[in-house]
């Protein structure tokens, strides 16, 4: 067939008949994908193939409201924020697709009428753990919520071959597998080749006089590898708004195939297209550190350009070169300094491609760009060696520079002759080896610099960026991190928001501040009876997780208690462990009047390089072992580890909670995020004033919050003369507790195994100061053990903490990031079925 481009394809191909939402219509269409387009039948069938059908039922569905989501965004010429993150930890899209769609009961009836459990479908899912920690899933929930607020937002990632790694236990020590998440393909994403976009690396600079006589940079002799992108679907709740995740893959050119396949060197030639392929092929596993190597640059690059050549495309196919009404309709939002690489890459792109001065391309820079800071560990503050940006990314390097003198005079006219503060400031670090600071960089450019909670914001303000803020006040913001109810209460957890829908109405799930009307239900009988009923079917669930992934039985009457976050020292797993052990010692003493059983879980991801967090990973295993092997235990206290946490463990894991544990040093943990599902579940947080525990506690009430620990002054002003070995000596129970882990109690056949955690806690001088505040710490678990046996109070306190989480929804999270800095319009889709305005019936 030969192409005849006059010939223009059918208006039937865009005017399809609105898709059935019935339980019979989706049934239908499950059978044609599963009979169909899947080509199976009831024998032999590997399960995935009825996941795969019910997913791509669903997505039929999102794809008619993504279209008219796009097409109302283009109509309104609205103005656009672009999420560019490295990391977005999705987990599940199936349950979410339903519950957004308004289906679960129709599909679960349809599954049911093929004899198929939708429990059972639904568990075929792999996450999509394309992320860390909290930065990551931070990033899908703002999706979420930018979608339920109808708002014009897409996030720009990586579509990583293998996300997070898959954490196994043996023998107490973790093992990493790789999560190779795609095997089975990914029914959400829809391959875009058309929109594929070109990434240049290495090569040097060429400046020259372009014909006007103008100067003119080129950047040639590069190496070029293709992002290809894939879109997700990010679905509103049941308002027919379908937002985009825009994940790039990258691929080798053409290039490859033919010039150097030409040439003869075919090995060569395929070990190049194989390290293009590489960029894009594995997350990096570092929650909150750094570890420098270059192939994270190339990473952080290739998400910038792809991005930006990808925003620039589409403003330049409707406005051509004309920038001046950019910022009114572009905002770009990065997630930590990840994607900082933008700031540079966009003046390239202006400047190079398009034509602009330097000054016209700053004005759009730097009237479009928003950074958030979501650390003050200076291990987790990335810095790029100058030597390896020249090497890799050298058009930019030279940008950098430029940015940095221009942005040091402004310094020196500010603060004439303070050489130590231009030193201090400057983007490029001087010294042996010469690094970029790219927090600095972002600062530099960005119009907005926010933290993730008041103390975290506080503290960049005071000291981390303490210079910047001196010179630009009103750049600086606090945004409160937020979670999106959605996932992390009505779908996670159904019991409750049954309750609480029969209770106060279904209004909570798009204004999570509804939740207060269950306050005068904190002293009612008949609801207690009710909330704990539910909370004991969550427990169960629970402890038949912990069952089937540890071999521990945790016992319903006893308080759950739970710590799951990635291992971090500063996150104080360590603290946590040792007052196991005091609770061992305790019981082993026969010091067990009054005692309230407790089960305690533990569980999270170390980084594979990370020796100390590994360790501790062992410690709680061997102490786990040991307790739940000794008889005088049993009844009083178990302890498990729970093997790779991930998003879809913490849906079980939030509801199940009776006491979360939040026990950072204080001035460390720059939000949290876990803290915020576990009080909307309603469970009660032991904590130390960090993060969002400080407005956490404020919303709950001081009597709903165990407090303890240092405050992030005292933790400084401690420090000086800091001899944690004095502490010890004066306490005897935290003397017992040190006594045992140093005879080699908890490592009998494996000597020396703990001396790493022992040391630092004495002879290396307990950075994390989790000795100084063991004995607070030990007091407010007593406090919340006694509170515990009261059934009433604790409910009581478990109502109140669900019913004051309000503010700890992403939706108002984002209303502020919308109305404080990106300054968008709601813009919603027309509904699926509505006739076009102006258009006849
Ligand atoms: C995390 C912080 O550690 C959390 O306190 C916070 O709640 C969360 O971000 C969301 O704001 C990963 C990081 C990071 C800095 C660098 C890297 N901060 C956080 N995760 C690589």
């Amino acid at each position: 067939m030969s192409y005849d481009p006059t010939r223009t394809p059918s208006p039937l191909l865009s005017d399809l008949p609105p898709l059935g939402m019935k339980a019979s219509d989706l049934a239908l269409d499950f059978r044609q994908y599963f009979g169909h387009t899947l080509g199976r039948d009831q024998h032999g069938t590997p399960p995935h193939c009825y996941y795969t059908a019910l997913a791509m039922t669903l997505r039929d569905r999102l794809v008619e409201r993504w279209k008219r989501t796009d097409a109302a965004y283009n109509a309104s010429g609205c103005k656009r924020t672009y999420y560019l993150s490295l990391e977005f930890l999705m987990g599940r899209a199936l349950s979410n697709a339903m519950l957004n769609l308004g289906v679960t009961d129709g599909a679960t009836e349809a599954l049911g009428k093929l004899g198929l459990l939708m429990e059972e479908v639904a568990s075929e899912e792999h996450d999509a753990g394309l992320g860390n920690g909290g930065l990551g899933r931070l990033a899908a929930c703002f999706l979420d919520s930018c979608a339920t607020l109808q708002l014009p937002v897409t996030g720009y990632g990586i579509r990583y071959e293998y996300g997070m790694f898959r954490q196994h236990i043996e023998d107490g020590h973790q093992v990493e597998e790789p999560d190779h998440w795609l095997r089975n393909g990914n029914p959400w994403e829809l391959e875009r080749p058309e929109f594929t976009q070109r990434i240049r690396f290495g090569g040097r600079v060429d400046h020259f006089r372009d014909a006007d006589n103008r100067l003119r940079v080129r950047w040639v002799d590069t190496h070029d590898v293709l992002a290809v992108p894939y879109d997700i679907p990010v679905p509103g709740y049941q308002n027919g708004t379908v937002n985009t995740l825009r994940l790039w893959k990258s691929a080798a050119t053409d290039e490859f195939d033919l010039s150097e396949f030409n040439a003869g060197s075919y090995t060569e030639a395929v070990a190049a297209k194989n390290k293009a392929e590489h960029i894009s092929m594995v997350l990096y596993p570092n929650d909150a550190s750094e570890n420098g190597k270059e192939l994270r640059l190339r990473q952080q690059y290739f998400l910038a350009s792809a991005s930006l050549q990808d925003v620039l495309r589409n403003w330049t196919r409707d406005e051509g070169a004309d920038f001046s009404r950019f910022a009114k309709r572009n905002c770009f939002q990065l997630n930590d300094t990840h994607p900082t690489c933008s700031v540079a890459e966009m003046m390239r792109l202006l400047m190079d491609d398009y034509g602009l001065g330097w000054s016209e391309a700053w004005e759009v820079v730097s009237s479009t760009m928003a950074y958030t800071n979501h650390t003050l560990l200076p291990e987790a503050l990335e810095k790029w060696p100058v030597r390896m940006f020249q090497s890799l990314l050298p058009r930019l390097l030279e940008i950098i520079y430029e940015i940095n003198a221009r942005f040091l005079s402004e310094v020196a006219r500010r603060w004439p002759g303070d050489a130590a503060r231009l030193a201090r400031m400057s983007i490029i670090e001087e010294g042996a080896e010469p690094q970029v600071r790219m927090a600095y960089l972002a600062v530099v450019a960005c119009f907005s610099v926010n933290g993730v909670a008041e103390l975290h914001s506080l503290l960049l303000q005071q000291d981390l960026l303490n210079d910047f803020y001196e010179l630009w006040p009103r750049k600086f913001n606090n945004k409160t991190n937020g979670v999106t109810q959605r996932r992390w209460l009505a779908s996670s957890n159904p019991g409750l928001s049954g309750l609480i829908t029969e209770t106060i109405g279904e209004g909570w799930a798009t204004n999570l501040q509804q939740l207060r009307k269950l306050i005068p239900y904190a002293d009612d009988a008949a609801f207690h009876a009710k909330w704990h009923q539910a909370k004991q079917e969550n427990k169960r669930r629970l402890a038949a997780l912990v069952s089937a992934d540890c071999g521990v039985d945790f016992n319903l009457d006893a308080m759950f208690d739970v710590q799951v976050k990635r291992i971090h020292e500063y996150k104080r797993q360590l603290l946590n462990i040792l007052h196991v052990i005091h609770l061992y010692d305790r019981i082993r003493r026969g010091d067990t009047a009054n005692w309230t059983p407790r089960c305690v879980l533990i569980g999270g991801k170390a980084a594979p390089g990370y020796a100390m967090a590994k360790t501790i990973i062992k410690l709680a295993c061997n102490v786990a072992a040991i307790v739940n092997a000794d008889p005088a235990c049993a009844g009083l206290l178990s302890m498990a580890y729970l093997p790779d946490y991930r998003v879809t463990a913490m849906e079980v894991i939030a509801p199940g909670t009776d006491l979360s544990e939040q026990i950072s040093t204080a001035g460390k943990e720059a939000s949290g995020t876990g803290n915020m599902k576990f009080m909307m579940n309603g469970a009660v947080t032991i904590g130390t004033l960090d993060g969002a525990n400080i407005e956490i506690r404020e919303e709950a009430g001081a009597e709903n919050f165990f407090l303890f620990g240092m405050t992030a002054n005292e933790v400084e002003a401690n420090r000086r003369d800091y001899r944690p070995l004095n502490l010890i000596a004066a306490d005897p129970d935290l003397k017992r507790v040190m006594s045992l882990l140093q005879s080699g109690y908890f490592n009998q056949f494996e000597p020396g195994a703990f001396d790493l955690v022992i040391q630092s806690l004495t002879d290396y001088g307990d950075y994390w100061m989790t000795v100084a505040d063991f004995r607070s710490y030990v007091e407010a678990q007593c406090q919340a053990a006694t509170a515990f046996q009261n059934r009433e109070q604790w409910t009581r306190m478990s109502i109140l903490n669900s019913a004051t989480s309000g503010k700890f929804s992403s939706d108002r999270t984002i209303q502020e990031y919308s109305r404080d800095i990106w300054q968008l319009a709601s813009v919603p889709a027309q509904a699926v079925g509505a006739q076009p305005k102006g258009e006849p019936a």
